[in-house]
């Protein structure tokens, strides 16, 4: 990872590619919005996404040490959840992009509600004076993802350019699904930082398999979608004393990529430039296909952003140098 990627140069390149990309596609034009929000910031983005019923929102609970998210056996939460530390206040976001802050006046059962809700409530975001969470740090708890509801997959799709670091929780039962070992393969091929925290080990039965020979078959086959054996993590939150339980482990990680959060955000923000200008010309070639586009315009338009993220390699290779 470079270290060299100038937040103030990166910051021109988000402004300029956002102009440009405005006049024709609000949404990935949105993206970059964010993305130079959480440059100016210096916010870092941890983000918890994976299949459900895996115990996402009870990790982060744990982590917090606070009950502010829904958990339950059957699938639960239904948007995107955003915890930072700061002073009380509750903002729910719809897909509108409309916003509603709600400021000291509700319930912690309200907003455990409100994190059920996915149809009209897309992101809720909530600051509290967490004690155990770092200012400028935010996680981020996602809807659970599997084969069948599209619009948690969507949903999840909808955070990935601003998490700078993504732990996919899966549960012991469906740790090798082939959705697990995909996702984890894109976000390897678009240079995410991800790890792989296989929960719920305190339902594994030794006298079925060794522990220790589940573990490294689950290690090979996250090999070869390309992460390394110390990027997966065994947890149970039901077990503290359980000898297997790496969730200090993830606490400590956690705590040493908050010590290098800038790093993070630079490269992820740069990653995430790339990623969204390409997901714009895909757009647009699609585009190409239609009879009433100026096909001329296009492909100038086309030209122009190829240019510019020809140029932010070439600026970020130097810079590697
Ligand atoms: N046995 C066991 N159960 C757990 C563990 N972690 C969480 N659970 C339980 O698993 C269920 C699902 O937990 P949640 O935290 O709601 O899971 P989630 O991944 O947020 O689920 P969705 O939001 O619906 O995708 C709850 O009943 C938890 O109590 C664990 O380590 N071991
Ligand atoms: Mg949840």
């Amino acid at each position: 990872m470079t270290t060299a990627v100038k937040s103030k140069d990166l910051m021109q390149i988000v402004i300029n590619l956002h102009d440009e990309i405005k006049k024709h596609d609000t949404e990935n034009a949105h993206k970059l919005v964010e993305l130079a929000n959480k440059l100016y910031h210096q916010k870092l983005y941890v983000a918890f996404a994976g299949h459900f019923s895996a115990g996402k929102s009870s990790m982060i609970n744990k982590l917090l040490d606070e009950q502010i998210l829904p958990t339950s056996p059957i699938p639960t939460s239904a948007n995107l959840v955003l915890l930072e530390r700061g002073q009380e206040q509750v903002t729910l976001y719809s897909s509108a992009k409309e916003s509603i802050e709600l400021a000291g006046d509700y319930s912690i059962e309200q907003v455990k509600e409100y994190c059920k809700q996915g149809d009209e409530i897309e992101r809720i975001s909530i600051k509290k004076p967490y004690q155990n969470l770092e200012e400028d740090i935010v996680i981020m708890d996602s809807p659970g993802i599997d084969s069948t509801d599209a619009a948690h997959k969507l949903s999840t799709e909808s955070m990935l350019h601003i998490a700078d670091t993504i732990f996919y929780v899966t549960d012991y039962n469906h740790v090798q699904s082939e959705e697990n070992l995909s996702f984890i393969k894109e976000m390897k091929d678009r240079n995410k930082v991800i790890f792989l925290i296989v929960n719920q080990i305190d339902k594994h039965v030794e006298k079925e398999i060794e522990f220790n020979h589940f573990k490294k078959h689950i290690e090979d086959s996250f090999a070869e979608v390309g992460l390394h054996p110390q990027d997966v993590f065994f947890t149970t939150l039901k077990d503290d004393q359980h000898p297997a339980n790496q969730l200090e482990q993830v606490k400590d990680l956690i705590k040493v990529i908050v010590e290098d959060k800038k790093r993070y955000i630079d490269q992820n923000v740069h990653d995430s430039v790339t990623q969204v200008v390409k997901e714009h010309l895909e757009k647009y070639e699609d585009q190409l296909n239609l009879t009433d586009v100026d096909e001329k315009e296009v492909r100038i338009r086309l030209t122009t952003l190829l240019e510019q993220k020809q140029t932010i390699e070439k600026k970020i290779k130097k810079e590697e140098k």
